[in-house]
């Protein structure tokens, strides 16, 4: 078995298995503030940390939409501070006034969502246009819609910026699906801005091609991904949509699922120490 996918697997189990406590403790009602699960696209932050984090040595500014515990987690954020925040417990990563949506933490340079989706773009790209230092910029398929956004691609693209943008792709704005939104792509976008553009899947292996590219010059990957749940809360919209995560597991076998059990207990235990403070 391949180290790597190993250790991605490792990143993104640890996500979903915060998801899957955050899913119950909306459900019990311990957690009454909106909240946005990404459980079925961890494989992307999960597999853009191991490569940025681990393999270049390289700790960038993160800047997340709403959708962002996995981002969190993957690149090492806290998970007890994020226990707290989503929990409205004292010494929480946000401060406990941020909220899922908004999570933030100096401690890795996660800049915390202001909650209009896209915002994240034209500040990020300001960020790095004064600070030269790697930026990674995370946007959804429909907040790459957004005008500012696409205005502020062209500067990165002029400027030449260490930045690398990505879209995590889950095919849908709250309900609406992108071919009823619009009939282009942002790969072609990023392309007409005279950047690195391409289309993929949150398949590890088809993000590792472009390493070489991140932070050298601005780029945009488009990655395919699942929303396992709700846009909002804790539902499932479709049961059978594919889950990279289970794949992966199947794919690598044994001591995946073994390694699974020991972080799904970990992690419970963590949430179970801090719901009991409630
Ligand atoms: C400027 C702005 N318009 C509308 C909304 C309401 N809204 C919140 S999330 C969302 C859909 C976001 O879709 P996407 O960017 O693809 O991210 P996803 O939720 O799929 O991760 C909308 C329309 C908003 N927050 N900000
Ligand atoms: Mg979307």
């Amino acid at each position: 078995m391949n180290k790597i996918d190993f250790e991605i697997f490792k990143l993104a189990a640890e996500c979903r298995n915060f998801e899957i406590n955050v899913f119950n403790a909306v459900k019990n009602k311990k957690i009454t503030i909106p909240v946005y699960l990404s459980a079925g696209q961890e494989y992307i932050p999960a597999t853009l940390a191991y490569l940025i984090k681990k393999e270049l040595k390289i700790n960038p500014y993160i800047f997340p939409q709403h959708r962002c515990h996995s981002i969190y987690i993957s690149f090492g954020g806290n998970k007890l501070k994020l226990v707290k925040e989503l929990l409205g417990l004292k010494g929480g990563c946000s401060y406990t006034k941020g909220g899922s949506a908004s999570i933030h933490s100096e401690e890795i340079k996660m800049i915390g969502h202001d909650g209009h989706m896209g915002t994240q773009v034209p500040i990020g790209v300001g960020s790095c246009f004064t600070s030269k230092k790697p930026t990674i910029v995370f946007m959804g398929d429909a907040a790459a819609e957004e005008d500012y956004v696409l205005s502020s691609l062209g500067w990165a693209s002029t400027k030449k910026l260490p930045i690398l943008f990505i879209v995590e792709d889950n095919n849908l704005s709250i309900l609406t699906e992108k071919k009823i939104r619009r009939n282009w792509n942002m790969h072609d976008v990023a392309k007409s801005f005279k950047m690195k553009g391409y289309e993929i899947n949150d398949n590890p292996k088809e993000i590792s091609k472009f390493k070489k590219y991140f932070f050298k010059e601005p780029m945009l990957l488009n990655i395919k991904t699942n929303r396992l749940f709700w846009h909002s809360g804790a539902g499932q919209d479709n049961p059978d949509i594919f889950d990279r995560l289970n794949f992966e597991m199947k794919r690598i076998g044994n001591k995946s699922f073994k390694e699974n059990i020991l972080i799904k207990n970990y992690i419970d235990k963590l949430w179970q120490r801090q719901l009991e403070k409630l």
